[in-house]
């Protein structure tokens, strides 16, 4: 159908940084989730209308708290975008940040397209991240930034809807649909 897109895309950092959270955030009540047992990730699914094309995301999300090492490539594998999330109160998920935006390029592509997330926001007193070292992988990567907040729903549509237009945009100049 014309103008009609089907994106791929995954969710990392580590865990408890609000992954799940933000995904939910993001589909709200409207969601259907599939649950793939062999990679032990949990697909959820949303429809949106971008500038009059319509866009059927599947967003990957690790099921539960494990870590990189049961993560298996077909994870990664056909992604169109990346989400990578770190815990403005946890440094040392920041620190990790690298490490997972390293992963993500080598499974998928290297030039694909993602946003960076620090999330927790509305925990104010416990930020422990520095505006900027945050500066500084910005300006590295190139990726759109976003400070969000599962809890207040605060900039979670911006940065999912960022990086879809992104994922377009590359998608159009691929295939110069424009
Ligand atoms: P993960 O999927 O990255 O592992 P989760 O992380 O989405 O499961 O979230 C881990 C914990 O952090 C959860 O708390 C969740 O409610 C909390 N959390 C996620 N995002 C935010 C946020 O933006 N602000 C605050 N204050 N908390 C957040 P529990 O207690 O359920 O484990
Ligand atoms: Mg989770």
């Amino acid at each position: 159908m014309a103008g009609k897109f089907t994106f791929k895309i995954v969710i990392v950092g580590d865990a408890a940084v609000g992954k799940t959270s933000l995904v939910r955030g993001f589909i709200k009540e409207k969601f259907s989730t599939e649950y793939l047992p062999t990679l032990g990730v949990d697909i959820y699914y949303k429809q949106l209308n971008i500038n009059g094309r319509v866009v059927d995301l599947s967003i990957w999300d690790i099921a539960g708290q494990k870590g990189w090492e049961i993560m298996h490539k077909n994870y990664f594998k056909g992604s169109d975008g990346c989400i990578a999330v770190f815990d403005l109160t946890r440094i040392k998920t920041f620190e990790n940040l690298k490490a997972w935006i390293l992963r993500v390029k080598e499974y998928s592509k290297p030039d694909i397209p993602c946003t960076i997330l620090g999330n927790k926001k509305d925990l104010k007193i416990s930020i422990e991240v520095k505006p900027s070292s945050i500066e500084k992988i910005t300006k590295e990567t190139g990726y759109p930034y976003f400070e969000t907040s599962a809890k207040t729903g605060e900039n979670i549509e911006e940065a999912f809807t960022t990086l879809v237009k992104l994922i377009l945009s590359k998608h159009n100049s691929t295939h110069n649909l424009n």
